[in-house]
């Protein structure tokens, strides 16, 4: 059975959400950012970690990449242009989206109070509308960001939204409140979230 590393307020629920959607059983430690425990199973003390048998996995898109592989569900098959597009897409999360999110964090409450820069906070919420716009463009009428079935970047991108919500980022465009919401509704994110 999986074992996943870390708590569902972090970037861990994208684990469990996967998990879920995969219908594969895994278990929990409800381990705190650089806490002992997440420290037995990555040195860094980041979480997620994804327990694989004898592998230890980590970084939550390197994760989720390798169980819809594994799988064969929730992405384009390795190799085709397909596959290609869905990764550009998933880099593109990661930096417009998470990076944006994660400095607006370390600036409020995560780096050591002297070190921060709170007045960078104002500049990365204009700069992540800028890009919920220009998501929103992308996902135009499709029911998924690559057409017409639920892949790896459309569990980052609503896990995303929701960390912008709940950190207080400016509201994101009607479209994108309305995927996220059906996204939101899934068996296997009511699953995850409820652990
Ligand atoms: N790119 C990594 C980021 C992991 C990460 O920074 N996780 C946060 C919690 S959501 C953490 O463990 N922070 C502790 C630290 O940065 O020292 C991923 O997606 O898993």
């Amino acid at each position: 059975m999986y074992r996943v590393i870390g708590t569902v307020k972090s970037r861990a629920f994208r684990v469990m959400w996967m998990l879920d959607e995969l219908e594969q059983p895994y278990d929990v430690v409800a381990a705190s950012p650089r806490s002992d425990d997440a420290r037995q199973y990555n040195p860094s003390g980041k979480i997620p970690a994804l327990v694989d048998g004898p592998d230890v996995l980590t970084d939550s898109v390197a994760i989720m990449t390798y169980l819809a592989d594994k799988h064969q569900a929730l992405t384009a098959q390795a190799g085709t242009p397909a596959r290609a597009k869905q990764d550009a897409m998933t880099c593109w999360l990661i930096d417009d989206m998470d990076a944006i999110l994660w400095a607006a964090a370390k600036h409020s409450f995560i780096f050591p109070e002297e070190t921060r820069v709170p007045q960078i906070v104002p500049c990365l919420h204009a700069e992540f509308a800028r890009n919920a716009n220009t998501l929103a463009d992308h996902l135009g009428d499709n029911a998924f960001l690559m057409g017409d079935g639920i892949t790896v970047p459309d569990l980052l991108a609503v896990h995303c939204i929701g960390w912008a919500f709940g950190a207080g980022f400016p509201d994101v465009p009607d479209t994108l409140k309305a995927y996220s919401k059906r996204l939101r509704a899934r068996p296997a994110f009511r699953a995850a979230s409820a652990r």
